[in-house]
């Protein structure tokens, strides 16, 4: 019978491509985001491979993450996988600067969101002894770099969920990894600094970043993985990239 992931994020970016090379590979997937016309076209294009159910909710509010778990059709209520995607840099200000609107923003969602939904989630894979919760943490949860102050905080936060994640589902045979990536080409700068596409485009020029496809590979990787096999912490740079921060063509 076909998996069913969860996947949280999947109006664009790592989240999308995840959910289009899963359908393809034979995954039901359940789409969610803010943007349901998004969700209704990525519907509309997977439904010809794969069962799609979308769910539209705002991560940061914990009635709407619980209502939508709750009210999945019959054929999409088993999850077996549990893609944690769904956040975003807010800014990029020396702490000094930052704005708490800001801050919120990417507390609320990035931490505070995953948990939610988690929480919403774990109980049916706990009573059911299996499981598989993928977070997407980032480099900026290994290192900090200058202006990086509370995103790499709230991906520290990630690093230190799915570690606790692990140890306590390990009883229940629930697996829990996360995968964390350095410079991916998405909508990700776009959001950082607030709609300045000119800005967020020099993020990714003079070099080959990583695509939203390579990280949905390896998603797809992970998953396809037997159950003994548990990958639990997983960084991936671009080429150009070795550390957070710095690329080779600033060398
Ligand atoms: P995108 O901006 O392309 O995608 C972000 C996704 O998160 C969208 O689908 C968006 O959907 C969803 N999202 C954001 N805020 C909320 C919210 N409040 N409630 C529900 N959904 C929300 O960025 P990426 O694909 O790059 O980012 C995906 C993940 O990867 C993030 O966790 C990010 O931190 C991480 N990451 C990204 C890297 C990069 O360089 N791009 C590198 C390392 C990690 P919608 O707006 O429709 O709600
Ligand atoms: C996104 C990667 O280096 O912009 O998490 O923080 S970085």
């Amino acid at each position: 019978m076909s998996k069913t992931a969860f996947i949280t994020g999947a109006t664009s970016g790592i989240g999308e491509a995840t959910a289009k090379l899963l359908a393809n590979n034979g995954f039901n997937i359940i789409i969610c985001g803010r943007r349901q016309d998004r969700l209704d076209a990525l519907q509309k294009e997977l439904s010809k491979t794969t069962n799609v159910h979308t769910c539209s909710f705002d991560v940061r509010d914990k009635d709407a993450v619980f209502q939508a778990v709750d009210h999945l059709p019959e054929n999409f209520k088993k999850i077996d996988i549990l893609i944690n995607n769904a956040g975003n840099a807010h800014g990029l200000d020396p702490i000094q600067k930052g704005s708490l609107l800001d801050w919120d923003a990417m507390l609320d969602i990035n931490v505070k969101g995953l948990l939610y939904v988690s929480k919403a989630i774990i109980p049916q894979m706990v009573e059911r002894n299996e499981g598989h919760i993928i977070n997407i943490g980032s480099i900026a949860g290994k290192e900090v770099y200058p202006n990086g102050n509370v995103y790499c905080a709230s991906k520290y936060a990630v690093d230190a969920i799915n570690q606790g994640m692990r140890i306590d589902l390990n009883a229940h045979g629930i697996r829990v990894g996360a995968i964390n990536p350095g410079l991916v080409e998405t909508e990700f700068s776009e959001v950082r600094f607030k709609g300045d596409k000119k800005r967020a485009d020099t993020v990714y020029k003079g070099y080959k970043a990583l695509q939203a496809e390579d990280i949905a590979k390896i998603i797809h990787f992970v998953v396809s993985m037997p159950t003994h096999v548990n990958i639990a912490d997983l960084t991936v740079y671009p080429t150009a990239q070795a550390t957070a921060g710095i690329l080779n063509k600033d060398l």
